[in-house]
């Protein structure tokens, strides 16, 4: 099987894509499975895999890095059980909603594995037996909806309530869903009589002290450059980097920067306004470069990234606002 979806994909056949799923739902269907997520596991990753453990036999949800804390209070909730420690659970491997291996523990084996994804492609899970990568749909859940009806799956409340969940905060409450996304969405709705504020009930969060404090550490912290009218701005902090980003969004930058270090390891988030993504930004891309460029991994949306290795957070803080300068001034030019 290896290499022969890379093939259909640039094909972009949709019968083609749909007898990816099909072979996906029949490796399913032999189980045992073990669900793996990238670390921090969120709403949309906890919700694919919960459908999918609902949907076929023998699935466990491993959860190797942990899991974010709307992922926590929609685990509790739903009673979705997982597996955190760093043992492999026994099963064919099914990595959901991650961008690239180096977002899983080291020396997983890849050679069977089935990879379902929505993030910028990564040539970095071509070992994967099956690589289903299709980053023109808003979340991971959208994937895994098409994958269970495929499957003939009855969709009970909580699955259809999780896979809402997950739309919603992938999609930051709708601000960056597809036409597609709404129209996946409006049939969860319709078909198990669900309403929108039962979904987010199950990924609300009360922002606490330290996280305020951490934004307004942020801010403080904060550096900025003009591009035109543009602003870029990028900040230090030791937690909740992605909440400092929309903070900083928030305060008028266009594009956010906002990184840790803990040793020698650093972590960096990164955001876009929308604005910027209609424009030509695509954060993804631009981490990901620089995780070639410098051996470390990166990757994600358009308007959101992270990237995470070894190395000086300062070094690498100053050469993504470098990249994303360079990028602003190109954009510029390609439109006069
Ligand atoms: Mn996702």
């Amino acid at each position: 099987m290896h290499g022969i979806f890379g093939i259909y994909f640039i094909v972009g056949h949709h019968s083609a894509l749909r007898y990816v799923l099909s072979s996906i739902v029949e490796e399913l269907s032999k189980g045992p499975t073990k669900v793996v997520l990238h670390g921090n596991a969120d709403p949309d990753a906890i919700a694919s895999a919960f459908v999918v453990q609902s949907a076929f036999p023998d699935v466990v949800i491993w959860t190797p890095g942990g899991i974010d804390r709307m992922g926590k209070v929609m685990t509790k909730t739903l009673g979705i059980e997982t597996v955190e420690g760093p043992d492999e659970p026994p099963g064919r491997l099914l990595v959901l909603d991650t961008s690239g291996p180096e977002q899983l523990p080291e020396g997983i084996d890849l050679k069977d594995a089935i990879v379902i994804d929505h993030h910028a492609r990564n040539d970095r899970w071509s070992e994967a037996m099956y690589y289903y990568c299709d980053d023109g749909k808003s979340s991971c859940a959208e994937i895994v909806y098409e994958l269970v009806k495929l499957a003939g799956m009855k969709m009970t409340r909580e699955v259809a309530l999780a896979l809402m969940a997950g739309i919603i905060t992938d999609t930051g409450m709708f601000k960056f869903a597809k036409p597609a996304t709404l129209r996946v969405f409006s049939e969860l709705m319709e078909q198990n009589g669900t309403q929108i504020d039962e979904a987010t009930g199950l990924v609300s969060i009360d922002v606490d002290t330290s996280e305020k404090i951490s934004q307004l550490r942020g801010a403080q912290r904060l550096k900025y450059w003009k591009v035109g009218d543009k602003i870029i701005a990028a900040s230090q902090g030791s937690a909740f980097e992605a909440s400092v980003c929309k903070a900083l969004i928030g305060l008028g930058a266009d594009i956010v920067f906002v990184g840790s270090q803990r040793g020698n390891m650093f972590r960096i988030s990164a955001r876009a306004t929308q604005a910027m993504v209609r424009r030509g930004v695509h954060l993804g891309k631009l981490l990901g470069g620089i995780g070639t460029e410098t051996t470390n991994g990166g990757g994600g949306h358009p308007g959101a990234a992270g990237i995470t290795g070894m190395g000086d957070v300062e070094a690498i803080l100053n050469i993504s606002v470098d990249n994303a300068m360079k990028l602003l001034r190109n954009l510029d030019s390609s439109r006069d």
